[in-house]
């Protein structure tokens, strides 16, 4: 079996999405999501340039070896761009895998270990009292866990909280954007965010929370301890995870449940943080950890030290890569909820998908492969659109983390 061809396809229908799609001698194809926020053509140049040409000839059935000779057999090796596009690549081989055996995904990584996978839903606000209007409406909708952020007094921009109504979008149309920060006006306000949850929705509800990579070592250990009564199922990316061993001085301080990685690509970046048990829930997402292949590896180890995944699934991330992650959560024991935005209703009209939502969980069907498809006549209707991530400053003009 050879691979004949591969293209990139680039659509915007309400946001970029990037999806390599790979073909076969035997007539399969599979779909791999290559979307990477704001830098979508580096993703698309590196593919085309570098690794199609190398990838036609090749055997789609030896995913390892594939695998390997584009990110061993690469000199320049890891960093997001390159790693979203082996990203796409695997994801691609192993739907051409399960159609080629003409059975569902989940059941090449180990068969079904649960029916249904728990997610977790965004409830966001301008201030306290529509925050707390949007973790009601979200109860409502049948979601068991909710990610709760706001807008803070005195702070102009709060990361995660939407301009429009319905859809969290953070990429701006053009250059990128930028914002400012204050983090100990954050900092006073966060606790009172969730002990209000607390109060008005009770303790039956999983509550989750991104820092988006804002605080210092010791300003997360204070959130962390700070956020302790109100038993978080995870505090998200409390410090910029370039550091690992930042993560210490967060364990040595607090019980709140800890979860990084949504900007890692390797198993590398997690080295210190699972075999030091810094943390609870691996971030890193299919689309930008390496794919199938390596989320394999880096989901066993965490799985040694009883660290669970909590993958990254934002609306930047496309329906191929949602589908995926269902697949992949379905057959790990190791997993622990996946995050889920749902895409905007216009995604549907490129992409075909085949996981359903009910009562807070998601299921897949068992069409073979990842069995998502791409429409793409519908496709070619939403060119791409130029739209970049903000930048963020302190309030002083001190560039910042994003
Ligand atoms: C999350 C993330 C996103 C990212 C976005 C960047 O937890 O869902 O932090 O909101 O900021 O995916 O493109
Ligand atoms: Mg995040």
């Amino acid at each position: 079996m050879k691979i004949t061809n591969a293209k990139v396809i680039v659509c915007s229908p309400g946001r970029n999405f990037v999806t390599l799609k790979i073909y076969t001698d035997q007539g399969v194809y599979g779909l791999g999501d290559a979307t990477l926020n704001g830098m979508e053509k580096a993703v698309v140049s590196y593919l085309e340039d570098y690794c199609i040409p190398s990838l036609i000839g090749k055997d789609p059935r030896n995913t390892e070896d594939i695998w390997q000779y584009f990110y061993r057999g690469v000199y320049w090796r890891r960093g997001a761009v390159s790693m979203t596009a082996v990203s796409a690549i695997d994801m691609a081989l192993w739907d051409i895998k399960g159609k080629m055996l003409n059975t569902p995904l989940y059941n090449l990584l180990g068969g079904k270990s649960r029916e249904k996978v728990m997610v977790y839903c965004h409830a966001n606000g301008k201030d306290l009292s529509e925050t707390m209007e949007k973790v009601g409406s979200e109860i409502n909708k049948g979601f068991k866990a909710v990610r709760v952020q706001s807008g803070v007094p005195g702070i102009e921009h709060t990361y995660g909280v939407s301009k429009d109504s319905k859809f969290y979008e953070p990429a701006h149309k053009g250059l990128p954007h930028e914002e400012s920060w204050e983090t100990s006006k954050y900092l006073n306000f966060v606790p009172t965010l969730f002990k209000k949850v607390r109060e008005l929705y009770g303790d039956n509800i999983h509550l989750l929370h991104d820092a988006h990579h804002r605080c210092s070592p010791i300003e997360a250990s204070r959130l962390a301890q700070e956020l302790e009564p109100y038993h978080l199922f995870w505090l998200e990316d409390p410090v910029s995870g370039e550091l690992q061993e930042g993560l210490r001085l967060i364990r040595q301080h607090s019980t709140t449940p800890i979860a990084i990685g949504e900007v890692f690509n390797s198993i590398y970046d997690y080295t210190t943080l699972i075999t030091e048990q810094l943390i609870d829930y691996i971030r890193m997402p299919l689309v930008h950890g390496g794919g199938i292949t390596h989320l394999l590896k880096v989901a066993a180890m965490a799985s040694v030290y009883q660290i669970n995944t909590g993958f990254h699934g934002a609306t930047d991330l496309s329906p191929v890569n949602l589908a995926a992650a269902i697949h992949f959560n379905t057959a790990v024991n190791n997993f622990g909820i996946q995050e889920y935005m749902p895409h905007q209703e216009i995604v549907n009209e490129v992409f075909k998908t085949n996981y359903r939502f009910d009562d807070g969980f998601l299921t897949i069907d068992d069409s073979p492969g990842i069995g998502v498809d791409i429409d793409e006549k519908a496709a070619l209707k939403f060119p791409y659109s130029m739209a970049r991530l903000p930048v963020n400053r302190k309030t002083d003009g001190t560039m910042f983390n994003w």
